[in-house]
């Protein structure tokens, strides 16, 4: 049985940055997909998201932008929210924590629990930043992490390896405010006493989801359990936020991740105001399936600490809450601090606003990331994957069969929906047809399950089989059968009906079937079969006759273009200068206090063997020359000793071709070689940065043979 109805919730992104593409593939796009297969199946159902804007992230973002926390809110709010609509994500409301509702349903909740003894009040020492006279809370202190040894970690969270912390667990800890040593001071909090609902978490989840939650949710959540809860802290010492709703808290605000998830609550609420709705049902009915879609950095609050909360309140506890994992970017993770991501406003600039991009190049993202959805472990996303997922699946297998099949019901039937001739149907035929309901039961069996990146691929393989029918029935061959008027035989005119027939049915349960990942390519899929938006509704899926026989279609689109080999470079080259940039200006890299220089964050610790993989030699360059229409590179020939090899090298900024001939250089010779405008790059030459960017070749102190080995 269906639940009466749905209440699906994106984690609420931080109003103090951009949001990139990781973040999209993680909380949004799954929701997204889900939600618009519910509203296929005309289910009742209010997918809800907004800005968080409280925690010490914004004044610091502030700070460092040289504004105020309400103005980096107000900015942020606004291209976050602008960046989801370009992308289609549809939310029914994408809401704000800085709202006067929701301060007023925080503050309410808040009062509710202290006021049942449901919260515990202590005091305790805390870190204090004498200079700056504040309470260091969570991201105003820095340390190194006890976990990964990074020495840049937040007194909440390690931003290297995810590990949640209290400022206490960080190792020679500072104050980002005015970067000394914090001293202890005595100070009063109001905590939620999670041990005393250990049971309740462990029967809920442990047993009551055992079997329907995803197998790395259930991990984390068994592991904090069995770790032993702690009572946690719901109130800071602070000025930004939702201010405690007692007079002796003065000077205090309830700690961002109390009142962030209440933000679900307040934008549903917002949102029956909007629609002139009752909110009530999506938060006290039991029969409301309650779905939070996250990253797994946010685990722990969606599925122990929130749940509390909403127990203690009289709330229902949300059926599922599927977490994805990470996904990492061209071989390292997504950073912000190391700028090593592509942002929602870059694809959206790059691809969606050009002029051949517009919404079939949204559903070009939405398509390779649900593809490599980290659902159930780390994923990576490469240019070169999603050029290959565009060229190799979208453009030619589903965007072709469409236009084949459309081409050729023109070309053949003309341009209308041929009728199907029972009597020359073979296994061929019934089988195809057989598999409209056999696929549709299957990707909604995948979509109810959170299965999107299978769901997803079944869609494409339906597109793959009526590629191999049509090119198995060869309705192009038949028409040649012709009576020597240039018009088939009627025999072979009813083949080729039935094969344009069945392809063209297939189209349309395409349009159906892919609508909740690729709602633009069913949008226009639905224009050229010159049919209503109702056609894709979800009860339609798997139908045999959903074209009438003798209507008529309009001409082709194309569904998708091709991407470049020089896009994918172009890209690659976008990340790599970003990530110069952020390391020659970055806060969160090493700054040596007496010169004042900042320095690149030292990357992950690796192990001998890692290193052990490098093969290192030294060559001497004997050519060098720019390379066409590339003003960084420059191609050389470099003798190894053993052979000599062209790589091309980034450093055409640097120095003249004719300067460098007959340098020793550093190269590493395992490297997997790599295209770079059309010349094959073997190795890459070792180059020391100095603080001004400019690049330096690293050199043997005296001339040895080439292909010498470094270690
Ligand atoms: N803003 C953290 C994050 O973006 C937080 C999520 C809140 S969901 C209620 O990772
Ligand atoms: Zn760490």
């Amino acid at each position: 049985m269906n639940p009466k109805r749905y209440l699906i919730t994106s984690a609420l992104p931080y109003a103090n940055g951009l949001k990139h593409i990781g973040h999209l593939a993680g909380a949004y796009l799954p929701a997204d997909t889900y939600v618009r297969y519910l509203r296929a199946q005309k289910r009742d159902v209010v997918f809800v998201c907004g800005s968080d804007e409280h925690g010490t992230a914004i004044p610091i973002q502030a700070t460092k932008e040289g504004t105020t926390a309400q103005a980096i809110i107000d900015k942020y709010h606004g291209v976050i929210r602008q960046n989801f609509d370009d992308l289609g994500i549809s939310f029914d409301i994408y809401d704000r924590t800085s709202s006067p509702v929701h301060h007023e349903t925080s503050q309410e909740f808040f009062t509710y629990l202290n006021s049942r003894g449901d919260l515990s009040v202590q005091e305790s020492e805390q870190y204090y930043d004498e200079e700056a006279k504040s309470f260091l809370a969570d991201r105003y202190i820095k340390g190194t992490c006890p976990n990964c040894g990074y020495n840049s970690a937040y007194g909440d969270q390690c931003e290297r390896c995810g590990k949640s912390l209290s400022p206490d667990d960080l190792i020679n800890p500072v104050s980002t405010l005015s970067g000394s040593a914090p001293v202890k001071k005595k100070t009063k909090h109001w905590y939620l006493p999670l041990d005393r609902h250990e049971e309740f978490l462990r029967d809920w989840i442990l047993k009551g989801h055992a079997h329907d939650w995803k197998v790395n949710v259930l991990g984390q959540c068994k592991s904090w359990i069995d770790g032993g809860l702690q009572p946690r802290a719901v109130t800071r010492d602070l000025d930004w936020g939702v201010k405690v709703p007692l007079p002796e808290a003065e000077g205090k605000v309830l700690y961002v991740w109390f009142d962030a998830p209440i933000g679900y609550i307040s934008a549903t609420k917002q949102w029956a105001i909007n629609n002139q709705k009752d909110w009530e049902p999506y938060w006290y009915d039991k029969d409301t399936k309650l779905v939070h879609f996250i990253g797994k950095d946010n685990i722990v609050f969606h599925c122990l600490i929130f749940p509390v909360m909403l127990k203690l309140h009289g709330f229902i506890l949300p059926d599922n809450v599927p977490s994805n994992e990470f996904m990492n970017l061209e071989g390292d993770k997504m950073s912000t601090s190391r700028n090593w991501k592509i942002d929602m406003q870059d694809y959206i600039d790059d691809f969606v606003k050009k002029e051949n991009g517009g919404p079939q190049a949204v559903d070009m993202l939405r398509y390779y990331l649900t593809q490599i959805a980290p659902e159930t472990k780390d994923s990576e996303f490469t240019w070169k994957g999603f050029q290959d997922a565009v060229n190799s699946e979208l453009v030619s297998i589903f965007g072709n069969y469409v236009n084949r099949t459309f081409v050729l019901m023109h070309k053949l039937c003309n341009g209308k929906v041929p009728r199907l001739h029972e009597d020359v149907m073979d296994d061929k035929d019934r089988e195809l047809m057989h598999q409209f309901a056999e696929v549709a039961k299957a990707v909604e069996d995948d979509i109810e399950h959170y299965r999107f990146r299978d769901g997803l691929f079944k869609v494409i393989d339906l597109a793959r089989k009526g590629n191999k029918y049509m090119q198995e029935k060869e309705p192009w061959i038949k028409a040649k059968d012709s009576d020597g008027m240039g018009n088939p035989l009627p025999e072979a005119q009813k083949l080729i009906d039935n094969c344009l027939h069945l392809c063209l049915q297939s189209c349309a349960n395409l349009a159906i079937l892919a609508n909740p990942w690729l709602p633009n390519t069913s949008r226009k899929m639905l224009y050229m079969m010159k049919v209503v938006d109702k056609m894709l509704d979800w009860e339609n899926a798997g139908k045999t006759k959903l074209l009438s026989v003798g209507y008529s279609l309009r001409a082709p689109e194309l569904l998708f273009r091709k991407i470049d080999d020089t896009e994918v470079i172009a890209q690659i080259e976008k990340l790599q200068q970003a990530e110069a940039k952020a390391a020659a200006t970055n806060e969160s890299g090493i700054r040596n206090p007496e010169s004042g220089i900042s320095h690149a964050e030292i990357k992950s610790e690796i192990v001998y063997d890692d290193f052990a993989k490098l093969d290192l030699r030294v060559g001497k360059i004997v050519s060098a020359e720019k390379v066409e229409k590339a003003d960084k590179l420059l191609k050389l020939e470099v003798d190894l000793g053993f052979e000599k090899r062209t790589v091309v090298s980034g450093i055409a900024l640097h120095y003249k071709p004719e300067d460098i001939i007959g340098k020793q250089v550093v190269v590493v010779v395992n490297l997997a070689p790599r295209k770079m405008r059309g010349i094959e790059s073997k190795g890459m030459i070792l180059m020391a940065e100095d603080a001004k960017g400019k690049l330096h070749f690293v050199l043997p102190e005296n001339t040895v043979e080439p292909g010498s080995g470094v270690s």
